[in-house]
């Protein structure tokens, strides 16, 4: 791994100069972004990252593999591990599907890894907080949690929730599956102001399928997406290729940490 690797290793800037806020196709990727996050609650880059930063992450990822934390649980969407007995059992909330994932944390990967040089570089931040409508963002400050590499082998799968603390998800797509591992979504599924229970239950069901939209992605994609009101799922991987995903966290204030109690979830006793 070089040992001085700049965003101009890891991005193509000729053919998305993000550096330059003059730039017309920069102006032009943000206001696609923006208005496919509002139509569609995702925005995708495609081929934003190198394919040479790829297999740098790749191999990083793979190397780290056997330290991966292996979550695996039985989650409602709302990821709580328990079902409520004063609700009814078809309820949203009592409804509690299998996923499982292999956590590798911030504190794992390499100093000089393109994913953080990636997840630090000022260009990129600053894009996504234009795309995401934020004057300013802010790197999370967890050791845990700022970019973490989320690997799923043969089996693994996330099954169907809404991510809880940001109003916005970025994940870089550093290497599909063989076979599955789709990225799903049912966009409008609750809002800030309603939970929308009974259509969150007929997607589970698989019976309000017709919302539901599969969210392609080449490897090199970069994914914004309203993963705190699109309910979404990885659907279970097949065959030999590990899915690698680059997840990572922008805050809209400085100094945020995650929940140590959550922290534990996710990356195992060890962060405890
Ligand atoms: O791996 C993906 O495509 C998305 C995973 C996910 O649900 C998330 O990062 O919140
Ligand atoms: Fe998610």
């Amino acid at each position: 791994m070089p040992t001085s690797l700049t965003i101009e290793n890891i991005l193509d800037l000729d053919k998305y100069p993000i550096h330059d806020r003059e730039n017309p196709t920069r102006g032009n990727i943000i206001s696609h972004c923006k208005a496919d996050l509002d139509k569609l609650m995702y925005c995708t880059i495609p081929a934003f990252v190198r394919p040479q930063a790829l297999g740098e992450m790749a191999r990083e990822a793979s190397s780290l593999r056997k330290q991966a934390f292996d979550n695996n649980s039985r989650r409602n969407v709302y990821l709580q591990r328990k079902a409520n007995p004063k609700l009814p059992k078809e309820h949203a909330r009592n409804i509690l599907s299998s996923t499982s994932t292999r956590m590798i944390a911030y504190d794992q990967i390499a100093e000089n890894s393109p994913l953080k040089v990636f997840y630090h570089a000022d260009e990129v931040r600053e894009l996504i907080a234009a795309i995401v409508g934020a004057e300013v963002l802010y790197d999370n400050v967890d050791p845990y949690q700022p970019a973490n590499y989320v690997c799923y082998d043969e089996g693994d799968r996330s099954s169907w929730h809404f991510d809880s603390d940001n109003s916005f998800t970025v994940t870089l797509m550093v290497q599909a599956a063989e076979i599955g591992g789709e990225f799903q979504m049912s966009p409008n599924a609750r809002s800030d102001t309603d939970q929308n229970y009974s259509h969150v239950a007929q997607v589970l069901r698989g019976t309000r399928d017709e919302t539901i939209v599969s969210v392609g992605r080449e490897p090199g994609a970069l994914c914004i997406f309203r993963g705190c009101n699109a309910l979404h799922r990885v659907s279970e991987v097949r065959g030999n290729t590990m899915r690698i995903m680059g997840v990572f966290v922008y805050e809209r204030e400085p100094g945020i940490l995650g929940d140590p109690e959550i922290n534990a979830t996710i990356y195992g006793p060890r962060v405890a």
